[in-house]
């Protein structure tokens, strides 16, 4: 694994505390409340130093990264004097800083050097209203009105916050992102410095090179635009700058070709031990009538990746929610996207509108920046054949953004779960200014849309969430079994959580997944609804306009996120609406006869399911077959105490220091299960099944 070392070379020179034993939690807790009790009252070191160097900005850079620091820039008007930041040193600290960083002082172009004191009481919050813009050399940073809308050239009503993440020192420093694309142009003057070929491959060439094949219409920019976002290099006085500007970027050539399911499989779980985030900005056909997700090799690969990737921590999967809002697609209708093991990422314009491309579904987590009407600015971000652009548009730029904003917080917490990271991502999100007619506040105090999941992301209100965050205890799965009958399309079951079995019992939710087959003549005319014990209702399907489809659905797998952190005992009402459209090749049916009955199933996956299954037969002149299987998982009951700030921990909470390298035992101890990780030839496409 090379993302140890860099964690575990910072464990020794965090600060221990001032006083010794009681008194240290004290001083800790008065620290992080921005007041000094008496007995603390010594100086307090900050991880911001002011460095002297002669030799302009690029000797500056050098020296800053040859220690580990950040070069945040110059220091206001005062020339060769310079901002330097060091994340790896505790935010606050009675001691001043010792480590190999500290050898920078010896460093003969280094004139002066100071590590900064707290000189009055602050609140740990970073004054933005006070804070200086920050200041890159290159060229399109400028006009980057997605990363510093805060400031006084950028005004914008919600702020994704990511130089507050920056201020914190989180840049992506060792977190390696993939783009599962059409390639990337690794030669791109703005990629090169990240660009990592242990992350990256070629399974449509069968090559280890994803370098772009070029043609006259630049078809496949798509990749190169979308890594770009994430770790462009910063500083460098060329185009842009990346969310991860320090992050290892790489990507894996796979949609330049015939699209199988082994290509899929290949790439999502290529080299999970190394990669640690993959990003998709691809799915089905958004044309609004294909029903269409990952197949056995491809679903094998993601439970495997969140299994067993990041030695048992779990691969993060972010993806792009869709753009088939013009043919009023549904984006519960792509598997990818829909499933548990992807983050799926909506857009939302500067304006805080809904883009004319956003697809609404109930298994959105949350929304980055894009584009939107064609007044909108849009993304800026690296181009094929060397380029910059600013005119990367759509999901696929968002999704790339929030795989940006993961990386800041993996950086500050390398130890978050695959679900840590979605409930990070959960509490953490905004509805902000975006502009929405469903948002509602489930029984969790969580406000979420159908539009954009639990709202617009938070770099630096999630750096500092991943920072104190206990990992959510083991996953659990409960499907419960019911049998009665109701005489409508909306029926209700009563779940009790599996509160008889240890094993299975779940008492605040994750996911909930609705497993349905329904025979239908014509799918477009089918809505489904779900709604929670709690009183949250889901829109698990919606109609859509375009689906003429005889197909029905077999066995898909519906999923909502709305009811995160409900309770899931009590009664689940689920609701299937049949409106037949004009569209409907048949007379609109008279008076029904009605039969219904659920059965109890014995389906089982993994011996982890017991199986609700209903089977609703309504005879009117259709005939509709529905096979319903709940699965919830489990809430961190201890989560919500933290988030209120009654256990915080400081940054240098044992969570902190034992970072990966230290304590490889334990991270075992983290995952659910996985015990063996697998050899995986770092240089092979070849998929870990
Ligand atoms: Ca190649
Ligand atoms: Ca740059
Ligand atoms: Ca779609
Ligand atoms: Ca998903």
């Amino acid at each position: 694994g090379g993302r140890g070392g860099g964690g575990a070379g910072a464990m020794g020179w965090g600060s221990r505390g001032c006083c010794p034993g009681r008194l240290d939690l004290l001083c800790v807790l008065a620290l992080l409340g921005g007041c000094l009790l008496p007995v603390c009252r010594t100086r307090v070191y900050t991880n911001h130093w002011a460095v002297k160097i002669a030799g302009g900005f690029p000797e500056a850079d050098r020296i800053a990264s040859k220690y580990g620091f950040i070069n945040i820039g110059q220091i206001g008007a005062l020339k060769d004097y310079y901002h330097f930041y060091h994340s790896r040193t505790i935010k606050r600290s009675v001691l001043s800083s010792r480590g190999t960083h500290s050898f920078i002082s010896m460093e003969p172009k280094v004139e002066w050097i100071q590590q900064q004191v707290v000189k009055k009481r602050t609140k740990r919050d970073y004054d933005f209203s006070r804070a200086q813009p920050t200041y890159f050399n290159d060229p399109k940073w400028p006009s980057m009105w997605y990363m510093h809308c805060s400031d006084n050239t950028h005004p914008c009503q919600s702020d994704m916050n990511i130089e507050g993440a920056w201020k914190r020192g989180y840049t992506g420093k060792n977190i390696v992102v993939t783009i599962l694309d059409d390639g990337i142009e690794r030669t791109h003057p703005d990629l090169m410095q990240n660009y990592d070929a242990l992350a990256s491959c070629d399974v449509n060439g069968n090559d280890l090179d994803p370098m772009p094949r070029y043609d006259a219409s630049n078809e496949n920019k798509h990749g190169t635009r979308c890594a770009g976002e994430v770790a462009a290099a910063a500083n460098n006085s060329h185009c842009t700058v990346g969310i991860a500007f320090n992050a290892k970027i790489g990507g894996v050539r796979m949609l330049d070709g015939d699209v199988t399911d082994m290509v899929e499989a290949k790439s999502v779980s290529f080299n999970p031990q190394h990669v640690h985030i993959y990003s998709a900005s691809w799915g089905p056909d958004d044309d609004g009538k294909t029903v269409d997700g990952p197949a056995p090799l491809t679903r094998q690969a993601f439970e495997n990746g969140v299994r067993m990737g990041r030695r048992g921590l779990g691969s993060v999967f972010v993806w792009a929610s869709g753009n088939g809002g013009r043919s009023k697609d549904h984006c519960s209708c792509d598997g990818y996207t829909n499933s548990i093991y992807t983050i799926s990422i909506s857009s939302t314009a500067e304006s805080g509108k809904k883009p004319w491309y956003l697809e609404e579904c109930s298994s959105t987590l949350a929304t980055t920046y894009s584009s939107g009407e064609s007044y909108d600015k849009k993304i800026i971000t690296t181009d094929l054949r060397q380029r910059c652009t600013d005119n990367h548009t759509g999901t696929s730029a968002s999704a790339p953004m929030a795989a940006g904003i993961i990386a800041l917080a993996l950086e500050a917490n390398p130890f978050l779960t695959w679900r840590d990271v979605q409930h990070v991502i959960v509490r953490t999100s905004r509805a902000g200014h975006l502009n929405a007619n469903d948002w509602k506040t489930n029984a969790a105090g969580f406000k979420v849309s159908h539009l954009y999941g639990f709202g617009l992301m938070d770099a630096e209100a999630m750096v500092m969430e991943a920072e104190k965050w206990t990992t959510v205890p083991q996953q659990r799965v409960c499907v419960e079994s019911k049998r009665r009958s109701v005489p409508m399309v909306r029926s209700i079951y009563k779940a009790s959580g599996c509160s008889d079995n240890p094993n299975h019992h779940v008492n605040y939710l994750e996911h909930v997944v609705v497993r349905i087959t329904i025979t239908h003549p014509r799918r477009g005319d089918l809505a489904i609804y779900l709604t929670s014990p709690s009183g949250t209702r889901s829109q698990l399907l919606a109609n859509r306009l375009f689906d003429h489809s005889m197909e029905g659905f077999k066995n898909w797998e519906f999923m909502t996120i709305h009811c995160w952190g409900e309770r899931a005992t009590g009664d689940w009402i689920l609701e299937v609406y049949d409106t037949p459209s004009q569209l409907r090749n048949f007379k609109t049916p008279g008076k029904n006869s009605l039969f219904y009955r659920l059965v109890y199933s014995a389906e089982t996956n993994d011996g982890m399911y017991f199986g609700l299954e209903v089977f609703l037969h309504l005879y009117i002149n259709i005939i509709l077959f529905l096979k319903i299987l709940f699965i919830h998982e489990r809430y961190r009951e201890r989560g919500r105490d933290i988030s209120r700030g009654r256990s915080r921990l400081p940054t240098g909470s044992p969570m902190w220091d034992s970072i990966p390298g230290s304590q490889p035992d334990q991270r075992q101890t983290l995952n659910h299960g996985a015990t063996q990780v697998p050899q995986h030839h770092p240089f092979s496409c070849d998929p870990v099944l």
